[in-house]
């Protein structure tokens, strides 16, 4: 589901929200109608304009791990960024293209999906830079449901936000030529965000934003000399779903 709303001259829209997921066919119904429910409602303001689009899957979907679940404890939108530069510097990321990252999330112009940029000389690598890239066809797994459920719940984390983004997370770290995925909700109520990495897991990131502000964006870090088209080929088009393989430490 995409959802936007026109503004000013005829070509340019601001997106309102996007969703996406596997289900299986008896749940079509109810998942597009959450969709366009979420679509309604949404706290960037009212579309004129709901895409849903429904595919049939032809092939069995990949199975992906999920990723270890982090909190880090910083306060505000100053110490958070640092917290983000610290860990992408810590990793195969250069300071210029961290930094770079940083400015995408902090933009005040929103795009519907995420950046690309080379990890090493801090390049924009994805064909269409207004646009970005959108991870689509991922879920979990049928039998990592209740499971995901209890883990976050005992965080008090169980929502939908987090269940998406943490799926998004591990679908998208499971390609070899990822090495980092940086993330700010574009919701002006929703101040967390996160760091992923195979190294790292899903590190949720609390303040990355003041509340009420719309900016947020996603943007994954490319290993140098990796196939951009390939690799945009996985995000786009592989369906993917997210088990849960190793016990979760009890926190
Ligand atoms: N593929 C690529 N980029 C996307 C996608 C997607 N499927 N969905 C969103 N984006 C980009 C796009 O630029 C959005 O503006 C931006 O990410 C933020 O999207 O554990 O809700 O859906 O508490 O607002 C993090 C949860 C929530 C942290 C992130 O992102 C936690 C979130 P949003
Ligand atoms: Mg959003």
């Amino acid at each position: 589901m995409r959802a936007a709303r026109k503004i000013g001259n005829k070509q340019a829209e601001v997106h309102i929200s996007g969703a996406e997921t596997i289900c299986e066919r008896k749940d079509i119904d109810r998942t597009a109608s959450g969709f366009i429910h979420r679509a309604l409602t949404h706290p960037r303001g009212w579309p004129d304009r709901i895409i849903v689009t429904i595919e049939q899957l032809y092939e069995p979907p990949l199975l992906v791990p999920m990723l270890p679940v982090r909190t880090a404890d910083t306060s505000d939108p100053k110490q958070a960024l640092q917290m983000v530069l610290d860990t992408l510097l810590r990793l195969d990321v250069s300071r210029r293209a961290a930094v770079n990252a940083i400015k995408v999330i902090t933009a005040k112009r929103q795009m519907r999906g995420a950046a690309i940029i080379d990890a090493s000389s801090g390049k924009r690598c994805e064909p269409d830079r207004l646009r970005g890239v959108r991870v689509s066809r991922l879920g979990v797994d049928a039998n990592a449901r209740s499971s995901l459920a209890r883990m976050l719940s005992r965080r008090g984390i169980n929502t939908e936000t987090v269940r998406e983004a943490l799926t998004l997370a591990s679908k998208v770290a499971a390609h070899p030529s990822i090495i980092a995925e940086v993330c700010i909700s574009d919701d002006p109520d929703y101040t967390t965000g996160y760091v992923a990495a195979p190294s790292v897991g899903y590190l949720r990131i609390p303040n990355m934003k003041l509340m009420g502000s719309s900016h947020g964006g996603r943007v994954f870090f490319l290993k140098p000399g990796a196939d951009v088209e390939k690799m945009i080929e996985y995000l786009e088009r592989k369906a993917v779903l997210m088990e849960i393989r190793n016990p979760q430490p009890r926190t």
